[in-house]
C-alpha cells in the first residue's frame, strides 16, 4: 500500500485534543505506521494568532493522493474547521506532505506540499519518524532539509511530545 506523510497543525480551542481526534480519523482510512512527538511551534507567517501545535504522521492508504486530500478536507469539516482568515488560526488543518514518491503540480493537487521544505514545523517532526525519507522533487533527505532551516521561528517539543492528556 502506498505511503502518505501528513502534516497536522492545531492552535484554536483544545490543541491536542482536535490532533488526537484527527489521528483517530485518519487511522479508520488506512494504517498509521508511525506518529512524531508534539512539538509546540511560533506561528509562522503575517497573521497574528497563537502558537500551534503541530505533529506528523505516516500513514500507509489504499487511497489516491486526490482520494486522500477528499478525505483530509471531510475530517477538518468534521472537527469544526472554518476557512475564515487565509493561513489564520485553525482547529484542525491536515496538509498532505508527501504521498509515496509523486511529483505533481495540478489544480487539483500539489505533492510534495510546496512549502515542506521551508518550514521548520513540518521538517523537525518529521524528521523524528522519517529524517532519511527523500523529498522526491530536491533529491534531498529530510534531515538535510532540516539542517537548513534557521533556528527561529521557535519548534520546541510540547510537555515531552506525548500526545496523551
Ligand atoms: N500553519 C499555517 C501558518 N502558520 N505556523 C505554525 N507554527 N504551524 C502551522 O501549522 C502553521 C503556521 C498555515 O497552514
Ligand atoms: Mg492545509
Ligand atoms: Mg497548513
Amino acid at each position: 500500500m502506498p505511503d502518505a506523510w501528513l502534516g497536522l497543525g492545531s492552535n484554536l480551542g483544545d490543541k491536542r485534543g482536535n490532533l488526537r481526534a484527527a489521528l483517530a480519523a485518519l487511522a479508520d482510512r488506512g494504517t498509521i505506521a508511525a506518529v512524531s512527538p508534539l512539538y509546540a511551534t511560533e506561528p509562522v507567517g503575517p497573521v497574528e494568532q497563537d502558537w500551534f501545535l503541530n505533529a506528523c504522521a505516516h500513514i500507509e492508504t489504499g487511497l489516491g493522493a486526490v482520494e486522500m486530500l477528499g478525505v483530509i478536507a471531510g475530517i477538518e469539516s468534521n472537527l469544526g474547521r472554518e476557512r475564515k482568515i487565509p493561513n489564520g488560526p485553525r482547529t484542525i488543518d491536515i496538509d498532505l506532505l508527501l504521498y509515496a514518491d509523486l511529483v505533481v503540480e495540478s489544480a487539483a493537487l500539489t505533492v510534495p506540499h510546496p512549502r515542506l521544505h521551508l518550514r521548520r514545523f513540518v521538517l523537525e517532526p518529521l524528521a523524528a519518524i522519517a529524517p532519511d525519507l527523500m523529498h522526491p522533487r530536491l533529491r534531498k533527505s529530510i534531515a538535510d532539509l532540516l539542517k537548513e532551516q534557521p533556528p527561529s521561528p521557535a519548534v520546541r517539543l510540547a510537555r515531552g511530545g506525548v500526545w496523551l492528556p
